[in-house]
């Protein structure tokens, strides 16, 4: 069983199979794997015969993935949110406050399981399998396919193929195991389409996002030797833009790239007194552990935090941090 589980992949799938009614449910500002994860899951669930299985999530589905099958149904929360399911499945976290408003509905389920493979002290939940050995919460599924005796239909293999896709970064982050790629080899035997399907989740981007890129690495600053590196959003620059939340995906990725850098900070101003922090890392810095002291959590390459704090006030706290670890002054 993995380290922080109390269920593994054949439990996981039984409390699957007793289910009457199932719901899915993901984390705030979904991301390809989250997404991927969610249809992955809902596909299982009905093939195990689940009589009814809903997805929640507290925001919509992004652009890049609302041509998935199955993305349309994907509900968000509103009061019309009455009748309790026998089990809530949450995957790709397992923190409460990574639920936002779809928090309430899984509180209401008779039993809850997570699914994850973020690292994490205290998993939500009855029953959690929470392995950081899987680059992506979608890996996890395909196994539960494979536990269940279930074969991946073409659906949601595309669903599972973006998960895994996105979360190890078009397979080229350290977290690409030849798990992997096997995983991702079945999926290939279904028939996708490649192409068509990174072209829709990697390459495409709104004039929005692109005016969001233009601002924030455009006040781009380089610290320590250009170890550090760092930008920041404003609640102005996301109205200028008319960027949505899910616009500030990646543009952390452009200031990782450069080859001085050890670690990429993103700031984003979420109201006049909460800033949202984004840090990617590299040779050995852990952007996890890291952030943990600010409350934050993710992987030892990439992870978040939000800080009660004015934009200005947590750059300010976090770069001092950063750099008595890198060791030079900023
Ligand atoms: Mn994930």
């Amino acid at each position: 069983m993995a380290p922080m589980s109390n269920v593994d992949l054949a439990g996981a799938v039984a409390r699957l199979r007793k289910a009457g009614s199932v719901l899915i449910v993901s984390h705030l500002h979904p991301d390809g794997d989250a997404i991927g994860s969610t249809l992955g899951l809902a596909a299982l669930a009905r093939a195990l015969g689940v009589r009814e299985a809903q997805c929640l999530n507290n925001d919509p589905v992004p652009f890049p993935y609302q041509w998935l099958p199955g993305a349309r149904d994907i509900k968000i929360p509103d009061n019309a949110w009455d009748a309790p399911c026998d089990l809530a499945v949450v995957v790709d976290t397992s923190a409460w406050d990574r639920l936002g408003g779809a928090a309430d509905a899984v509180r209401k389920a008779r039993e809850v399981l997570v699914l994850d493979h973020h690292l994490v002290d205290a998993p939500l939940g009855d029953h959690y399998l929470v392995d950081p050995s899987y680059a992506a919460s979608g890996e996890l599924v395909m196994e539960l396919h494979d536990a269940a005796g279930v074969d991946i239909e073409r659906a949601a293999a595309q669903a599972l193929y973006v998960a895994i896709a996105t979360d190890t970064g078009g397979f080229r982050f350290s977290n690409t195991t030849p798990r992997t790629h096997r995983l991702a080899a079945r999926l290939l035997e279904t028939g996708l389409d490649v192409a068509a399907i990174s072209e829709r989740v990697f390459d495409g981007m709104t004039p929005a996002k692109f005016e969001l890129m233009r601002r924030a690495l455009g006040r781009a600053e380089f610290h320590a030797g250009g170890a550090v590196a760092h930008a920041s959003i404003s609640r102005a620059d996301m109205r200028a833009a008319q960027a949505g939340p899910n616009e500030t995906e990646g543009i952390i990725n452009y200031l990782r790239n450069v080859d001085s850098v050890q670690v990429a900070i993103v700031f984003r101003e979420l109201d006049e007194t909460t800033t949202k922090v984004s840090m990617r890392s590299r040779n050995g810095f852990n952007s996890a552990e890291f952030l943990q002291q600010f409350g934050g959590g993710g992987h030892a390459l990439a992870a978040g935090a939000t800080l009660a704090l004015p934009l200005e006030e947590a750059r300010g706290v976090l770069l001092d941090r950063v750099a008595s670890i890198v060791g030079e002054s900023t």
